[in-house]
Formats: C-alpha cells, sequence, structure tokens
C-alpha cells in the first residue's frame, strides 16, 4: 500500500512542476511541458538527474578553474574554462555520484570534479591535428581552433594535473583518496585511455579486426567510465569485490557507448552531435558498424548494456540502481 502511494506521488511531480511554473513563468512552462512530453516517469527522473548532475558540475568546474584576473597566463586558464565549462553531459561524474550513492554516501566535489577533467583534458588533446584532427567539439570550435595548437596542448595538460590535485585535497579520508587517485591513474594511463588512443593510431588505415577494435574501445572509452564507477564505490566504502563489479559496468558501458558513438557518426547529424560526422570512414578507422553492418552493431551495444546492468547486480536494489539501469538503456538511445 505505502508503496503503490509513493509511486503516485512520485508520478505527479512532473505535472506539479509544470503547473507551478505555469503560474510562474509561462515560457519555461512550455519548455518544461515540451521537455516531459512522451517520456516515461524513468525517463522523466533520469533527464532531471542529468540535468542536475550538469549544472553541479558546471558549477564546481568553475570553482575548481577560478584564476587571478591579474595572472599572465590568463590565456592558459581560459583555454582550460573553454574545454571544461562547455556544455558536456557529464556522464563520467553521474555514473560516479551514483556509485557513491548506491551507498548512501556524497560524492567528494575532488571526485567528480577529477574524472570529468581528465575526459575533457582527453577530448581537447583527441581534437588535435596531431591525433584526430577535429574542428569541432561539443558544437563549437575544438580548443586548437580557439586558441592555437600550443595553448591547447597546454590546457590538456593542465587540466589533467589539476585533476589529481583536486583527488589530494578532496573532502575524503586519506586512504580513499590515494586509492582513488591510483585507480585514476591506472585507468586513464597506459593501462587504460591513452593505450586506448595509441591502438587507435596504429591502427587506423589498417584492415579491421573485431579483437582489437574491441581492446581499443575497452581502454578508449571504456576505461575512464570504469574510473567512474569505481571512484563512486571508493567514496562509498564498497568492497574490493563491488570495485571490481563497478569497472565492469563502466567497461561494458564504455562499449555500448562506443558502438552508438560509430552509429552517431554514421547517421547522426552534425547540429545534434555537437561534432562533425561521417569523419570515421572518410579517416579510414575501423568501426563496429563498418566490421559488422548496422543491426550486429545495434544488436552487440544491446548485448553491451545487458553485461553493464548485469554488473549492477553486485549493489543493493533500490532507486539508485534503477537509475544507473535508465542510464544505460538513454546512452544506448542517445542521438549526441
Ligand atoms: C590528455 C588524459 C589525456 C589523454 C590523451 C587523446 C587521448 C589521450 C585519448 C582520447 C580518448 C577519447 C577522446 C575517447 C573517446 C571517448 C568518448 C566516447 C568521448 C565522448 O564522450 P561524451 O559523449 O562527451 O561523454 P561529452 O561532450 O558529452 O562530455
Amino acid at each position: 500500500q505505502p508503496l503503490y502511494y509513493i509511486s503516485y506521488a512520485v508520478s505527479a511531480i512532473p505535472a506539479l512542476e509544470l503547473y507551478v511554473q505555469l503560474v510562474e513563468s509561462p515560457n519555461e512552462a512550455m519548455d518544461t511541458y515540451l521537455r516531459v512530453a512522451g517520456m516515461s516517469d524513468e525517463e522523466y527522473y533520469l533527464t532531471d538527474a542529468l540535468r542536475e548532475t550538469a549544472a553541479r558540475t558546471d558549477a564546481l568546474l568553475d570553482r575548481f578553474l577560478a584564476y587571478p584576473p591579474d595572472s599572465r597566463a590568463a590565456r592558459l586558464y581560459e583555454a582550460c574554462r573553454y574545454s571544461s565549462l562547455d556544455g558536456g553531459k557529464r556522464i563520467r561524474p553521474f555514473v560516479a555520484a551514483a556509485f557513491a550513492d548506491a551507498f548512501g554516501a556524497a560524492l567528494p566535489d575532488g571526485f567528480a570534479a577529477a574524472v570529468e577533467l581528465i575526459h575533457c583534458a582527453s577530448l581537447i588533446h583527441d581534437d588535435l591535428p596531431a591525433m584526430d584532427n577535429d574542428d569541432f567539439r561539443r558544437g563549437k570550435p575544438s580548443n586548437h581552433k580557439k586558441f592555437g595548437e600550443p595553448t591547447a596542448i597546454l590546457a590538456g595538460d593542465a587540466l589533467l594535473i589539476k585533476a589529481f590535485g583536486l583527488l589530494a585535497e578532496a573532502d575524503a579520508d586519506a586512504e580513499k583518496r590515494v586509492r582513488a587517485a591510483a585507480r585514476l591513474s591506472f585507468y586513464a594511463g597506459a593501462d587504460g585511455m591513452c593505450g586506448g588512443q595509441q591502438i587507435d593510431l596504429d591502427h587506423t588505415g589498417r584492415a579491421a579486426d573485431g579483437d582489437i577494435l574491441r581492446e581499443q574501445d575497452e581502454k578508449k572509452t571504456g576505461a575512464l567510465l570504469a574510473a567512474a564507477a569505481e571512484l563512486g564505490t571508493i567514496a562509498g566504502g564498497g568492497t574490493p569485490e563491488q570495485e571490481r563489479a563497478a569497472a565492469r559496468y563502466g567497461f561494458a558501458l564504455g562499449m555500448a557507448f562506443q558502438m552508438v558513438d560509430d552509429l552517431l557518426d554514421l547517421r547522426g547529424s552534425a547540429a545534434a552531435v555537437g561534432k562533425t560526422v561521417g569523419k570515421d570512414a572518410s579517416g579510414g578507422k575501423a568501426t563496429y558498424p563498418a566490421l559488422y553492418g548496422v543491426g550486429e552493431t545495434e544488436r552487440l551495444a544491446a548485448a553491451y548494456s545487458a553485461q553493464a546492468k548485469e554488473a549492477l547486480g553486485a549493489f543493493g536494489e533500490g532507486a539508485v540502481r534503477a537509475l544507473l539501469y535508465e542510464l544505460t538503456d538513454f546512452l544506448l538511445t542517445r542521438d549526441r
């Protein structure tokens, strides 16, 4: 009986939000209506939670990347801010916070910011002419297009270094901070994301091989999602077994995510995706749709999503797990 009332009250909240906005601000009410229309309750809560995380992450990064107004290195600070405060989906802080939440713990600000800053640094370097050579990111000129290559390289370096400083100073027990730094270093470095990028560089233009492609993407994309999930679990005080399950979630989510990325590159619109589309084929990149076909790629992405959900079994049932389930589905059907 109480569950029935709770679910009834919960499903009424979108309508309530709309009503309050209608009274206070009719224009915003129209936006809310368009956002909410056609969504299930679960989707509504996920979208809301993602918006909240994005706003919180923006505020954190704004604070952590503040600089003295008279700094002679203002151009570098601005380049750092340009690629960090610019509308990313903030999936990694969201995942980290959700895993901490599964233990009823709050994710320390420094943990949330660290994982997102490494991601932002990697995007700056990924867009450089020596790497993917992309002129657009998150719907605007990429960092080197705006600030020039030398400053873009430095901005990536500075954000990467800042991330570990934030972990060291985070509001958590020393043991958790040290473990978080060690794990993030493992997942971001040659064993993880950077290693994945190296495999990508070495195999661009060559015949596609499914095993190589999988290792590349597990490292390039999955490793940082694994780091996010694991950092959340560390913050929450999870067991080593739960840390491993969190990593499995991240890796599987990363694979599904990358397959969707390839599909978006193939058929997405640049306006929605926020970067150049159709680049994989023209750049000689091995992709899942090229290797397996669109239908099989969709099937594989769904299978990885299911694998990610399975890993969540190591965490107690409840609202947070439901949210991570929903996120997994959402990423499978995203359009940007
Ligand atoms: C400087 C730490 C550092 C690394 C350099 C360049 C490089 C090594 C790694 C590149 C890794 C990379 C760009 C992987 C792709 C990951 C990916 C799918 C990015 C898109 O993530 P979204 O969709 O982006 O979450 P938003 O913009 O929403 O944040």
